[in-house]
């Protein structure tokens, strides 16, 4: 109730708020350029480039010029994608990479350009025709760059410097169990908008109500107080408001919308217009809040059957990117019987939750703030920050995305629940209508069969992740028969991580490690155990498919790979894979789904 209480409180603040971010609402309908494709590839280990001006592209005039460098002469590599997967030589390869780009483009009147990024890991400095626009860090994160007086009619050249080398004072920071793809890992777009344009905008249902819409909407370029109109035609509405001085606007109308749900996924048309630009979206509507131990989707209690998954692509190594691998991706959650799904540990492509949101899956969105990272630093927590104000600014309007996670598996430490707390904090902040989560995994013994989560970060959050391995990093799969759960707080709990590693085909006793039989045992064994756990409101097991890890070295089971997948990165479906579809579809009989 207290809980509700402060929600609420916080609610009306965030509702206020502006627009956190510079990014723009990259929505379709934009008049857009891809600038995907190939882009030369200068790899530059020693860092040579930024001395040597490799963003001025400069060639020979003469015969006797010295230039060390050609963009011209230097071998391909695809955007979006990472390059490691596309050169053998670059599968460990971290460092410098720098990337060309030459397009040709006619200006227009009235008519500003922005360079929009969807994700480049880890930083990118961007220069257009020589000169620098800006940088950016964090490897998951969309960013834009205006471009309007540095494009020329005609010919043009980008030059991307990208660099994936990991830091110390990063986030993530030095290690992690994914692999450090480094690239433009998503696509690259020129945007032409209107000298005053919707910078971006937030239409959703007020917080507690499920018949008002409140939010936002914020101009960039307007000289004087401008008319907005927000339309959902099949709603019957149409609702003006003007804006301040600021270019912002604040819209609250009552609304009788069908409601969004993984069961009936429903988007409307929503038309934001002013002057001459207008955006056309597609938007679900729905409540999410948390009433004691129970998470409730409109207004009723909702079981999450979930898992977890990575952004790798199947069938082929790598950064996933495109919207047929987050059909597959998200295909194969559907297959299990899930309504959920934990997209970790970093926020995925915009395909991803655009798909969650079409086909009806709760998503639950993370930072990458993973494992031990520089708790003390400041630059560490404005970069965290940024990171995950730039996914809100992204995600806002998706009726999929209703946890916000800020961390996964840190260390209990002082210093880190001051960081976490902030982080909450800013997570709130931004948006009070969605629940706030991390994943932790530091569990009390308090007898030999019980363990308590009391995780001093609990206190802060409104659901607690819990990443238990039961049967794979501590004891046996059959000692979850005995094992007994609790928790210091009265939230609900979700267990976002269990799963044990089996490449597929390799068969033998369930109680040989590696094999299929030992990881169905242990999903056997779980299952049962934590339908036990108190509190429980839904759980996301590790892990959708196998992915590539550098931490993952054994000869002939890992190569590189985590092979926790319920299914192979061929698509192959491991045994485990059935045991966890059969259990779903006893919870989906059970609540009547
Ligand atoms: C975890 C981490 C995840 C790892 C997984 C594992 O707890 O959150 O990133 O990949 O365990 O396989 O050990």
């Amino acid at each position: 109730m207290k809980n509700c209480l402060l929600v609420l409180l916080l609610a009306t603040c965030a509702q206020a708020a502006t627009s956190p971010s510079s990014l723009i609402a990259n929505v379709p309908g934009r008049t857009t350029v891809s600038l995907n494709g190939a882009w030369h590839a200068i790899v530059d280990p020693y860092d040579n480039g930024g001395g040597s001006g490799f963003f001025r592209d400069e060639k020979p005039r003469s015969n006797s010029d010295r230039i060390e460098y050609s963009f011209d002469l230097s071998p391909v590599l695809n955007v979006p994608g990472d390059w490691n997967t596309q050169r053998e030589q670059l599968m460990f390869y971290e460092g410098p990479v720098w990337y060309r780009r030459q397009f040709i483009y006619h200006k227009r009147p009235n008519t500003r350009v922005f360079v929009y990024f969807g994700a480049a890991n880890y930083t990118s400095t961007v220069y257009l025709n020589g000169e620098k626009l800006g940088d950016h860090e964090g490897g998951f994160t969309a960013f834009n760059f205006e471009a309007t007086s540095t494009l020329r009619d005609g010919d043009n050249f980008l030059v991307v410097e990208v660099n994936n080398t990991r830091r110390a004072d990063g986030v993530p920071a030095l290690r992690t169990d994914w692999w450090n793809y480094g690239g433009i890992t998503r696509d690259v777009t020129l945007i032409e908008l209107p000298a005053a344009f919707i910078q971006d905008y937030w239409v959703q249902l007020a917080h507690g109500s499920q018949n008002e819409v409140a939010g936002w909407v914020q101009l960039d370029g307007a000289q004087s107080a401008q008319q907005v109109t927000i339309e959902i035609p099949e709603a019957h509405i149409r609702e003006s408001v003007t804006t301040d001085a600021a270019g912002q606007a604040n819209f609250h109308f009552p609304a009788r919308l069908d409601l969004w749900s993984p069961e009936h996924p429903k988007l409307y048309d929503v038309t934001v217009s002013s002057g001459s630009d207008i955006v056309h979206d597609q938007i679900g509507f729905r409540t999410i809040q948390v009433q004691g131990a129970n998470i409730l989707l409109n207004g009723k209690p909702v079981f999450l059957r979930g898992v977890s998954m990575h952004e790798e692509a199947p069938f082929r190594e790598g950064r996933a990117f495109s919207p047929e691998d987050a059909q597959t991706l998200l295909g194969w959650v559907k297959e299990l019987g899930c309504n959920f799904v934990r997209l970790a540990h970093y926020p995925h492509n915009e395909n991803e939750i655009r798909l969650a949101d079409r086909i009806g899956l709760l998503v639950w969105s993370e930072i990458p703030v993973y494992w031990d990272i520089d708790w003390q630093n400041a630059a560490t927590l404005a970069n965290a920050q940024a990171q995950l104000r730039d996914e809100f600014a992204r995600d806002h309007n998706r009726a999929a995305v209703i946890l916000w996670s800020i961390a996964n598996e840190t260390p209990v430490k002082p210093e880190r629940v001051q960081f976490l707390k902030q982080l909450a904090q800013e997570a709130r902040e931004l948006d009070s209508t969605r629940l706030v989560t991390s994943a932790m995994d530091r569990v009390d013994q308090t007898s030999v069969d019980v363990r308590t989560l009391s995780d001093p970060l609990g206190e802060v959050l409104d659901v607690l992740g819990l990443n238990e391995y039961l049967g794979w990093y501590w004891g046996r799969p059959e000692d979850a028969d005995r094992m007994q759960w609790k928790s210091a707080w009265n939230k609900p709990i979700i267990v976002s991580e269990f799963g044990g590693g089996a490449p597929f085909g390799l068969h033998g006793d369930a109680d040989q490690r590696w094999t299929e039989e030992y990881q169905d045992r242990l999903f056997q064994h779980q299952l049962g155990m934590i339908q036990r756990i108190p509190n429980l409101a839904g759980m996301a097991p590790w892990v959708l498919m196998d992915f590539r890890s550098p931490a993952r070295m054994l000869p002939g089971i890992q190569d590189y790979h985590n092979r926790k997948g319920l299914i192979s990165n061929r698509g192959q479906r491991k045994l485990a894979f059935y045991t966890l579809q059969k259990f779903y579809k006893k919870k989906m009989m059970e609540a009547g789904k």
